[in-house]
């Protein structure tokens, strides 16, 4: 049966009656099983999109956090770019209140990235945020404003050090040794840092690691760091890049049972479909994760996409900006952001809280689940006569369209035929709603066939 009842007969009346029945119970008993978190993990996976920020004195020049250190940038240069950092601008309210309205419901900070700079009131260095003519701890004020906004607040931390004298390998991008250093009392330091941000801004969603794939950093130290943080904070939530398990910029984790973390990273990239293995595609808005002045950015819609695929394959989008040294987000970031938020306001439900598929994501579109309906969203439509999704073993009880598109929906042996009544095109996508009977969770996961 679509859309609408043609005829009513006494028996399909109880039909009708039976199938209302089993709906009302199957949104009712089944909502605890799919739309309240039952773990740490899960509440992380149902916020499904997280405003990602890579911001330092490296911003005064333009170029690559870390990266740029003895590259575009001359060491001693970079390293006393500290002393001249002054976003009197700085508003962590404003960041928060843009990261909210572009419908993100987390946020990562670079605490501190591989040029060792700390962005809180840090007691294990001087080389931090309160030493610079700016003096406030921008992490302080971050951590503060996401509790106001119900943001939840987390935090990126490089294991490698390119400034640190006690971490052995220097810039440029770790391709230098240092004459005297000490890696068990780094350890420490990263120890006693890690732990100090726990108590000082915690309790953290994530502690996003990040650094470890050079050869100081062990198996064992990210494995006992892993172990150690989890005690001091039991739900915090920590990426795959903590150990050594993370493969390059697939971001999945090799030897799993011998590498900790609990979600992989892909970099760059949208994630392969996966519902057994918490993941979170990592990506930038323009090219570079540190704010360059005039660099051309991605569109919202193209963002969007992107969001919808990464959702539609069971992961999580964290997306970056990177503000100016002034302390202000680029207004070509903000705008981006802002229309993102437009339509999360209208459309977001059908991705906050729900799971990947069961139509695997692809260039046709993704698809999301939630007790016992799918939405799909349309992004490429056939130039010609229908678009084939595969067999689905259950009849499709109702359907209808979210978007504005008139779309009709038919069901055979076959598969499922969607056609959309005129040729507008909906960006970033037509999405639509159907209704299986009992939880569409349980659709085997399908790939659709593309054109
Ligand atoms: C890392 C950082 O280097 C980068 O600056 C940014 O913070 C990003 C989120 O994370 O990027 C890397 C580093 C190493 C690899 C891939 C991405 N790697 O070894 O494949």
């Amino acid at each position: 049966m679509m859309r609408g009842m043609i005829k009513v007969s006494t028996v399909f009346c109880s039909f009708l009656l039976a199938l209302m029945l089993q709906t009302w119970f199957s949104e009712n008993l089944a909502q605890g099983s799919e739309s309240e978190a039952q773990t740490p993990i899960e509440a992380f996976q149902q916020k499904r999109f997280g405003m990602f920020i890579h911001w330092g004195p490296v911003s005064l020049r333009g170029t690559e956090i870390g990266w740029s250190r003895g590259r575009e940038v001359p060491v001693e240069e970079y390293d006393r770019l500290y002393t001249q950092f002054n976003p009197t601008e700085f508003d962590a309210e404003e960041w928060v209140r843009l990261a909210n309205e572009a419908g993100m419901k987390y946020l990562v900070i670079t605490s501190r990235h591989h040029d060792g700079f700390s962005l809180w009131d840090t007691k294990f260095s001087d080389y931090k945020i309160t030493r610079t003519p700016f003096g406030r701890d921008v992490m302080r004020e971050l951590r503060d404003a996401c509790l106001k906004y119900g943001i939840e607040f987390s935090v990126y931390y490089s294991l490698c050090d390119w400034y640190h004298p006690d971490y052995p390998l220097g810039s440029p991008g770790g391709k230098t040794e240092k004459p005297r250093s000490d890696m068990p009392r780094y350890y420490e330091f990263v120890k006693n840092q890690t732990r100090e941000i726990l108590k000082l801004y915690g309790p953290l969603g994530v502690f996003w690691f990040d650094g470890e794939w050079e050869n100081p950093w062990t198996r064992e130290y990210g494995n006992e760091l892993y172990a150690y943080l989890k005690r001091v904070q039991p739900d915090l939530v920590i990426n795959n890049r903590v150990s050594k398990g993370r493969r390059g910029m697939a971001g999945t984790t090799v030897d799993i049972d011998e590498n900790a973390g609990d979600f992989d990273t892909p970099e760059q990239r949208i994630g392969t479909f996966n519902r057994e293995r918490p993941w979170e595609t990592c990506m930038t808005l323009g090219k570079q994760w540190a704010w360059k002045p005039g660099e051309e950015l991605k569109s919202a819609q193209e963002s969007l996409q992107t969001l919808l695929r990464v959702a539609g394959g069971d992961g999580n989008l964290l997306l970056n900006v990177g503000p100016r040294p002034d302390g202000r987000i680029d207004p070509g970031q903000a705008d981006v952001l802002l229309e993102m938020g437009t339509w999360m306001g209208r459309y977001g439900d059908y991705i906050y809280g729900t799971r990947g598929g069961p139509f695997k994501p692809g260039r046709w579109g993704a698809s999301t689940c939630r007790n016992d309906r799918i939405y799909l969203f349309v992004m490429d439509w056939p130039r010609f006569g229908e678009l084939r999704l595969p067999r689905v073993p259950v009849e499709i009880v109702s359907y209808n369209s979210l978007s504005q598109a008139e779309v009709t929906l038919r069901q055979d042996l076959t598969g499922l035929y969607l056609s959309r009544q005129d040729n507008q095109v909906r960006e970033p996508a037509t999405v639509v709603e159907l209704r299986v009977p009992g939880s569409a969770f349980d659709i085997e996961p399908m790939a659709v066939e593309e054109e």
